[in-house]
């Protein structure tokens, strides 16, 4: 998008243009002994998936590491659940409506102040590998060094650009990109701090395992969420018009990896669609991954199709065969995870590095029927969020509010170098040094756009505070919904009609109006 146009765009729908303008360099306040920043991010993981965070169907050893020695959060929240929103804002500690990425289709315009930026004016060396899906270039973001799939990027024998060269490569895409981290972490100028974005492709869709996990779970039964078969009873439309639920809307072949022969004959246009994306991914495969993988996948698929389930059965076999894809990727990435800890350790770089795993939003894992993310519940507005950095935070667990537009002024902090006051988020850095910080904030804001789009996932804002979340369902829907976490932790009754309920209703439209001044968010248009 040209700058002209961006600008009018941004215009329609409410954002101003100083958005755009670069600030002057910001003064650099600290000594020598700046701290490391490597930032671990993949996408679509869950934390109902992380052990740390007490999960029930799988456990991460390497990520648990850096929660053994660091603050992991129980309360961090995305402000737009969806990736290349997510992203922008991690650049800019700015919100979607700000930094112009309110949906993954639109590009991150990076002439914008972002951080890497002003931690390289600042002297640090700054890197960026893996998935970037801003479209825009990473060098003008601010990254001295660059490799990074394009777009979605692929599982098997990836592409990659690196520094605006293609190549297609062989290998399993967690590992390639944990190998270029690590190979510029080796190489980097050792005189002067870094920042590198290690983003992993795992665990987005379609759930490829890499090789060593194929048989991974092989003859476990992974427990079903309650709320599998959620109705929806007490919601708005919203929640019943989506297409994400598991039993209904995934692809046979391309999710499922039943072998589109069998399972996808049928000549419509979705099973067309199924046969053409299974088939463009499973050609990327040379001889001896597709050997390993026939051999993972072939006698699980004739035994279901020997098993001509029907009904729950067939929801509950769907639920298998996806969570097993989804947490295989994620053993891929704690055993990366491990791979580049160990490296830290090795080089004497665990002390002055300020080590993040997150993801860029979280997931449902089978929740309320659902895989995919978007929606303000829970699941897919949570993330991850472990941060370890030995010399100055107090292992243990912290359950404040945070969201990832605190990341950017975090590491600002960190580096010693002024945040910016156009920042919309705080520096973590008072609750890493101490779990009770008097004065934080007390509520969270989310905002949600890409509709009409894939999945259907209507747009919607809202406010969550410790106990009450209020959304509101907007564009072909005027709904609002009121969950009480305290007496309803799976937001199955939405109470926003209870009479009880009515004052609380009152006040949290007050916060979120004051919310939404305060961030500059009072339209409604998206896109
Ligand atoms: C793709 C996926 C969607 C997913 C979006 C956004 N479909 O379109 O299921 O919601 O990405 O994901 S796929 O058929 O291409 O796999 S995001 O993490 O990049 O925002
Ligand atoms: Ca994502």
């Amino acid at each position: 998008m040209s700058d002209l146009t961006r600008r009018e765009f941004l215009r329609t729908v409410g954002i101003g243009t100083t958005a755009l303008a670069v600030p002057a360099m910001m003064r650099c306040t600290s000594g020598t002994a700046r701290p490391n920043i490597l930032f671990i991010m993949s996408d679509d993981h869950a934390r109902q998936a992380v052990s740390c965070y007490g999960s029930r169907i799988n456990s991460t050893p390497n990520i648990d590491r850096l929660a053994e020695d660091g603050m992991w959060f129980t309360h961090c929240f995305c402000t737009n659940s969806i990736c290349a929103p997510s992203r922008a804002v991690l650049l800019t500690g700015k919100y979607s409506h700000i930094n112009g990425v309110l949906d993954n289709r639109l590009e991150f315009d990076g002439s914008q102040q972002t951080f890497p930026k002003i931690l390289r004016a600042a002297g640090y060396q700054t890197a960026m590998f893996g998935k970037w899906h801003l479209k825009s270039d990473p060098a003008i973001a601010g990254f001295d060094y660059w490799n990074v799939l394009p777009g979605q990027g692929y599982y098997y024998n990836p592409v990659f650009i690196d520094m605006g060269e293609e190549t297609q490569r062989t290998g399993y895409v967690t590992d390639l990109i944990t190998d270029d981290c690590l190979d510029w972490l080796e190489k980097r100028q050792s005189d002067k701090p870094f920042c590198a974005f290690l983003h992993h492709k795992a665990p987005h869709r379609n759930w490829m395992p890499g090789p060593n996990q194929l048989t991974m779970y092989e003859d476990e039964e992974i427990p079903v969420p309650d709320t599998f078969f959620d109705d929806y009873d007490t919601r708005s439309d919203a929640a019943r018009e989506q297409e994400m639920r598991i039993a209904d809307h995934m692809f046979m072949a391309y999710d499922l990896k039943l072998s589109p022969e069998a399972e996808t004959k049928a000549d419509d246009e979705k099973a067309r669609r199924d046969r053409r994306m299974w088939n463009s991914i499973y050609d990327r495969l040379n001889d001896d991954q597709k050997k390993a993988w026939d051999a993972a996948y072939g006698p699980r698929n004739s035994a279901f199709r020997r098993a001509g389930l029907k009904g729950r059965a067939l929801a509950e076999w769907k639920y298998q065969r996806y969570i097993k894809d989804y947490l295989r990727c994620i053993a891929s990435v704690d055993e990366n995870v491990g791979r580049v800890l160990d490296f830290l350790d090795r080089s004497g770089l665990s002390e002055n590095t300020v080590v993040v795993y997150t993801s860029d939003q979280g997931f449902y894992l089978g929740e309320h029927g659902w895989y995919d993310k978007r929606f303000m519940y829970e699941e897919s507005l949570g993330m991850p969020l472990i941060i370890r950095y030995p010399k100055e935070i107090k292992p243990g667990e912290s359950d404040a509010l945070v969201q990832n537009i605190d990341f950017a002024p975090t590491f600002l902090d960190y580096a010693g170098v002024d945040i910016p006051e156009d920042m919309q988020g705080r520096s973590l850095r008072p609750l890493l040094r101490s779990r009770t910080p008097g004065d934080w904030r007390d509520s969270i804001y989310y905002h949600y756009y890409e509709y009409p789009a894939v999945h259907q996932v209507k747009r919607h804002y809202g406010i969550r505070t410790e106990r009450y979340k209020l959304i509101h369902f907007y564009h072909d829907i005027d709904a609002w919904e009121l969950y009480d976490l305290e007496s309803d932790p799976h937001e199955l009754n939405n109470v926003i009609d209870r009479v009880e309920y009515s004052r609380v209703v009152d006040e949290l439209k007050t916060g979120l109006e004051r919310l939404r001044r305060r961030f500059g968010d009072t339209g409604e248009a998206g896109v």
